[in-house]
């Protein structure tokens, strides 16, 4: 009985309720499109999330609640698109640095080799789940996790884009 109940809230929602169910909708079709000096510029929803290796991490919140973010690592996106990491990040190419871009205009960067798996254990996400849980639309589909920064501010939310470039 209880399950059918359940199963009935669950069908209410997103079939009698266009809100709901235009959000799932959107976060299903939304993307982030990786450009700028890549060779092969991509373009990923959320299930296109899976082909990568899935990894967690805890992070605070304001109110010091643990929450456990699930994701892949930026750097592995950025390997598919054919940036130079790994025995490419030497020289000028250590110049280079991803844009992260948001759909409400705010930008973070960050050098390459804060990236590299060969500079850092440190690990950066592409976090799309919550406690298991899809991101809230205001802060999803996609953030940026930084493990261990001491300040939350280059998480970045609602994730769009994501530009290689070299610094001038
Ligand atoms: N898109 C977007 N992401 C953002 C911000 C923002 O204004 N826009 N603010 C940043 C700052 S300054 C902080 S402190 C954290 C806050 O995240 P929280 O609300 O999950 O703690 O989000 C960061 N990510
Ligand atoms: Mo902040």
């Amino acid at each position: 009985m209880k399950k059918i109940t359940l199963a009935l809230i669950v069908f209410i929602i997103f079939s009698a309720n266009p809100g709901f169910t235009r959000l799932y909708a959107q976060a299903k079709e939304a993307s982030v499109k990786v450009t700028g000096e890549v060779l092969t510029p991509l373009d990923l929803k959320l299930d296109d999330l899976q082909q990568f290796k899935q990894v967690e991490l805890k992070r605070k919140d304001h109110d010091s609640n643990d929450h456990t973010y699930t994701g892949v690592m930026l750097s592995d996106i950025l390997q598919k698109a054919g940036v130079t990491l790994g025995k490419e990040l030497h020289g000028k190419n250590l110049s280079k640095y991803a844009q992260v871009e948001a759909s409400d205009g705010y930008q973070v960067v960050f050098a390459l080799a804060e990236l590299d798996k060969d500079f850092t254990d440190r690990m950066i996400m592409g976090a799309s789940k919550i406690d298991g849980q899809p991101l809230a639309p205001t802060d999803g589909p996609f953030r940026i996790i930084v493990q261990d920064e001491k300040k939350p501010a280059r998480c970045i939310r609602m994730v769009t884009a994501i530009k290689i470039q070299t610094a001038k």
